[in-house]
């Protein structure tokens, strides 16, 4: 076929794009591949391989390629606005740019955050200037709506974009659903295999779209010399140890990965050198494979000193000189921080920093950490357990937040069973232990709102045996919605799971 005589009607296009490789040329913004002698080398490239389609971003870019191929383009332009968050060819000026550049299809963006122009306006725009159109989604509903406006194709292109930290791995589940509502489905967005594209592929998408991985030299750079440097300069290894009222967690950690773990019962009859012990052993065949050790414990940490806040929680003799003693067996140096200190700052570094954040911990005490100004306030901050309110009060309020008083008091009722049974026979709909666990549930709403009033922190994240029990979140924010609009808590479940203490005394040992 001469270059005049390529189909360029809706079903020769959609046909095209049906079963097929798009190859988006979008070099890094001011790299050193942003030049249109790049890009329409790139896209020549990729189609003499057997690409379908291209997707190019600018009106410069549509233009310069189209003058090279009549291959399908798919174009868009990328804005960084002031008042939206919406980036890919926002305004409906952009549409005609890219209609009069060349462009087959048009892209725009397609989430239902603030945006200067309706999806459907756009949609009706791409039609109006006679081209296809291409709705960038992050979810199902996105391309709902998008196919409600008339949009011609829908892609996964904003999945993981939209807020929060950015996932590694391509959204094949997006791609899964998108499909269940039409046939012209194109994945897009972290497809760096050929693997993943195959996954996208089975999936339904009637076409992938693969940008960095072919496009972007210094992506796909990146990723080979981090993946050396894992071999030549590999991240050092933590011995990290979280100790608590109930049981011993230790792992080897690297960059924020848990290589391996052993989990023992503490013993409660035991010292704090019998604990130490107990902790060596069970690691010694670790040992030569950390450089540094950190040790989160229950109770409160002074240069390195370790006691008891409350007994109850653990019966820790006196002052022990925890961090000088666990150097001097482990051989390494060592760092040691209160238990759910150290799990906020695991959640902090886990969640890429994303905000300042309260840890609390409802397990066999009611710990928690707080991290403020991107710091994490150590001395005695944090220990809300303690706290009994201005009343006269005599028990701190983790007396009756905590595993040991749901069992407890599931044992007055005449029912001798674990905390982890109470909760079973709550989601069962047993009334006996929904009100022990939604007494719990209320307490810690209210502490929830009041640390709300005290620091306004912008999540508070709940880990702890109980904290992430099933159900205990869902009855806290009931709780919370009871209390009223006066304080209104973002709760999220820790990110790392029990694993949150673990993670962030690794951290905080590399980094000392
Ligand atoms: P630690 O206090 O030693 O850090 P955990 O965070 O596991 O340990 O908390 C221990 C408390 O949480 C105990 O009272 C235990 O019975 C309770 N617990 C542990 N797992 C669960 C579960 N899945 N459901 C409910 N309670 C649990
Ligand atoms: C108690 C207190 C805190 C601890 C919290 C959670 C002691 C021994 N511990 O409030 O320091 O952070 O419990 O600890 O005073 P866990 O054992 O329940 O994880």
């Amino acid at each position: 076929m001469t270059r005049n005589d390529i189909d360029k009607s809706p079903a020769a296009l959609k046909n095209t794009l049906t079963n097929a490789l798009i190859v988006s040329c979008q070099p890094v913004p001011d790299g050193a591949m942003d030049d249109s002698v790049f890009v329409v080398g790139f896209a020549l490239a990729a189609l003499s391989a057997g690409a379908a389609g291209l997707r190019i971003e600018s009106a410069r870019y549509v233009a310069a390629v189209r003058t090279a191929t009549d291959a399908p383009i798919i174009g868009l332009i990328k804005r960084d606005l002031d008042d939206s968050p919406v980036r890919i060819t926002p305004y409906l000026d952009d549409v005609q740019a890219l209609a009069d550049a060349g462009a087959d299809i048009i892209a725009f963006d397609a989430t239902n955050r603030v945006r200067p122009v309706s999806v459907e306006t756009l949609a009706q725009a791409v039609r109006d200037a006679g081209k296809l159109s291409m709705a960038d989604c992050s979810c199902v509903e996105d391309a709902r709506r998008a196919l409600a406006a008339g949009v011609d194709f829908v892609g996964s292109t904003m999945s993981g974009y939209t807020g929060g930290p950015e996932p590694v791995d391509p959204d094949i589940e997006l791609v899964t659903e998108l499909r269940k509502l039409t046939p012209h489905t194109i994945a897009e967005g972290r497809i760096r295999t050929v693997e993943q594209a195959q996954a996208a592929a089975r999936a339904g998408a009637s076409c992938v779209v693969v940008g960095s991985a072919i496009t972007r030299t210094e992506h796909v750079t990146a990723w080979f010399r981090d993946a050396l440097n894992e071999v030549y300069a590999p991240a050092p290894v933590a011995l990290a140890v979280d100790l608590g009222g109930t049981k011993i967690m230790a792992s080897l950690v690297q960059a924020g990965e848990v290589l391996d773990t052993v989990i023992f019962a503490t013993d409660r009859s035991e010292s704090p050198e019998g604990w130490l012990t107990a902790i060596v052993e069970a690691t010694a065949g670790w040992k030569g494979r950390y450089t540094a050790a950190g040790i989160a414990v229950t109770g409160a940490v002074r240069d390195g000193n370790w006691r008891a806040m409350n007994k109850a929680t653990l019966d820790i003799e006196g002052e022990f000189p925890l961090q000088a003693r666990a150097a001097d067996r482990l051989g390494v140096p060592v760092v040691v921080v209160n238990d759910a200190q150290a799990a906020a700052w695991g959640e902090f570094k886990a969640t890429s920093n994303r905000s300042d954040l309260v840890f609390i911990t409802v397990s066999t005490g009611l710990g928690g950490g707080i991290i403020s100004g991107g710091h994490l306030l150590r001395g005695v901050a944090g220990h809300f357990g303690q706290m009994r309110g201005s009343s006269d009060k005599t028990l701190p309020l983790e007396t009756r937040v905590c595993g040991p008083w749901i069992a407890a008091e599931a044992k007055r009722l005449g029912h001798a069973l674990e905390p982890r049974d109470v909760f079973t026979a709550a989601v069962a709909g047993e009334d006996w232990a929904g009100d022990i666990i939604d007494g719990v549930a209320k307490r810690f709403a209210h502490l929830c709102c009041e640390i709300q009033l005290a620091i306004d922190p912008a999540r508070i994240v709940v880990g702890g045996g109980v904290g992430l029990a099933t159900g205990f979140l869902d009855r806290v924010q009931a709780a919370i919605a009871a209390i009223g609009p006066a304080a209104r808590p973002e709760l999220e479940a820790a990110t790392l799971g029990p694993k949150a203490g673990i993670v962030g005394i690794a951290d905080l040992a590399i980094s000392k």
